[in-house]
């Protein structure tokens, strides 16, 4: 029981990037009374969910990785979805992590009493546990389009994240609903299959050409041969991305954001026909969404066989999808590019902390947490990639293991017996929700754009700061911030 300093049991739920660094960072600090939940049959999280052709990861492979398990095997640049499913597999494997997951278990329910978190998954109680880590995803639960007639389509619809691999594209109208990164990396992966794609755009994008060139044989030698290749190779591109880009988009960096924008700009540029560029053209910041990062759309959409559908969809039929313009798109196959709900991040999962109030009601109004990590009424509640975690165009691994050196810190005065049970307190939690609020009105995410990063009431929910901020924050927690019993 925790306080004992021994026998410490820990729950972590989600066997997806965070939750395997959970496990493998845990067992190094002396805790291996741990359970993972796993609510499918695999590790991998996010690239075991997301199979759809052209998949491919928008931070480059070399800032995307574990810091424990340096891959010096990557084979591209930005490397494609199945080789990051692999990593996050063998590593699982590599770390002894498998054998700690208990897949196809949904937890349900998680209930603080007495003292421990109950947990209830769809295969029954579990069990209780002294403290709980989440790692469930931010972009996780698919966000279906609220459009009349999508169930009386007579072809077959699937949204990006469920991909029905059953059906052939070969010679298919394929219509794409969406042009977030995800459309952005399908279409031109389609589009040689497909008699025809036809792109149903809402808002145009910003999108910032980065060829995604092979990783040559002899430069993998050489990261094999020589570790700290691979480690110059990762700060240089940690400098790049957070230093420059990142910061860049947070409005800390004006020349940076000034040269991207106009790599934008030249990209858009390359599109020949000008009615076509113009429909192409944001009409909105560059950065208010998340800057999508693509050298392949605008060939794709240029295409004889590919179109730009700009009118907005007045519904969709058993025929395909009618435009305001009373158009019928005829389509055999919709595919739903229309992003993930990231602001509801346990889904259905009932927790009820030390009030006794379900969590859902407590976040009605909104997610409130402290630094994104933890909330006042859930003592021995650790979140990784929690509300208003970094979101922007960040490696959500750096990110979710500077979380879980925060994390492991508090799991630390629990190992001790400093405490027994450790949440924020409500002041430190109020003040810091504030200043995020205040930082977050001047954004650039809240310029005038529609994104997954507003909430359903209407605030911006990401990290407003930069990454050294959020780096400084996570460095170790402020104790006097939390409530800890002895
Ligand atoms: O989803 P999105 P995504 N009618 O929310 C449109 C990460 N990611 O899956 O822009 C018509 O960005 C919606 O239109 P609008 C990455 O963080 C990473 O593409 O709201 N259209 C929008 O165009 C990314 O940001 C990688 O007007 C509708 C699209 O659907 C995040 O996932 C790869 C509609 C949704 O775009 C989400 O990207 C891919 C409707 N009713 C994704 N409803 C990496 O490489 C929605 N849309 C790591």
């Amino acid at each position: 029981m925790a306080g004992t300093g021994q026998g410490l049991r820990l729950a972590v739920i989600g066997a997806g990037a965070g939750g395997i660094a959970a496990a493998i960072r845990l067992r190094e600090r002396g805790v291996s009374d741990v359970v993972i939940f796993e609510k499918a049959g695999e590790p991998g999280g996010t690239w075991r969910d997301n199979t759809y052709p052209g998949i491919t990861c928008d931070v480059p492979s070399h800032l995307y990785r574990f810091s424990f398990a340096p891959n010096p095997e990557w084979s591209h640049k930005y490397s494609p979805g199945p080789e990051i499913q692999a990593y996050m597999c063998k590593v699982a494997a590599d770390y002894g992590v498998e054998a700690r997951i208990r897949f196809n278990s949904e937890v349900l329910s998680a209930d603080w009493r007495d003292g421990a978190w109950e947990i209830v998954t769809n295969q029954g109680p579990q069990g209780r546990f002294d403290a709980v880590i989440t790692a469930v995803g931010i972009l996780h639960h698919p966000s279906l389009p609220d459009i009349e007639g999508l169930k009386a389509f007579a072809g077959v619809a699937f949204h990006t994240a469920r991909w029905d691999h059953s059906v052939a594209l070969e010679g298919k109208r394929i219509g794409v609903i969406g042009t977030g990164s995800t459309a952005i990396q399908v279409v031109p992966a389609i589009v040689d299959r497909a008699e025809k794609v036809s792109l149903f755009q809402r808002t145009p994008q910003w999108i910032l050409p980065e060829p995604n060139l092979p990783i040559a044989d002899e430069k993998r030698a050489a990261y094999r041969a020589d570790p700290s290749l691979l480690a110059d190779q990762y700060a240089h591109l940690a400098q790049a991305f957070n230093g420059a880009f990142c910061a860049a988009v947070a409005g800390e960096a004006p020349d940076v954001y000034a040269r991207m924008a106009e790599a934008c700009l030249d990209n858009l540029n390359t599109v020949a026909d000008p009615g076509l560029r113009a429909r192409l053209t944001p009409d909105y910041r560059m950065g208010c969404k998340r800057l999508i990062v693509s050298s392949l759309f605008y060939p794709a959409i240029q295409r004889p066989d590919a179109e730009l559908v700009t009118e907005a969809i007045s519904r969709i039929e058993a025929g395909g999808v009618r435009t305001a313009d009373g158009r019928l798109h005829e389509l055999d196959v919709l595919v739903l590019a229309t992003g993930f709900d990231a602001h509801h991040p346990f889904g259905d999962m009932r927790i009820t902390g030390r009030s006794g109030r379900p969590l859902s009601e407590t976040w009605a109004k909104g997610n409130v947490t402290y630094r994104g990590v933890t909330v006042p009424d859930l003592p021995n509640w650790f979140m990784l990639g929690g509300p208003n975690s970094p979101l922007g165009n960040f490696s959500f691994l750096m990110t979710a293991e500077r979380q879980l050196d925060y994390v492991l810190q508090l799991v630390d005065l629990l190992v001790e017996g400093r405490a027994r049970e450790i949440s924020p307190r409500e002041a430190p939690t109020r003040a810091w929700t504030q200043a995020l609020k205040e930082k977050l009105t001047g954004s650039i995410w809240a310029s005038g754009c529609r994104s997954w990063y507003f909430d359903a009431h209407g605030n911006v929910a990401t990290y407003p700061w930069s990454y050294e901020t959020f780096e400084a924050e996570m460095k170790a927690p402020v104790l006097e911030d939390y409530a800890l019993s002895a």
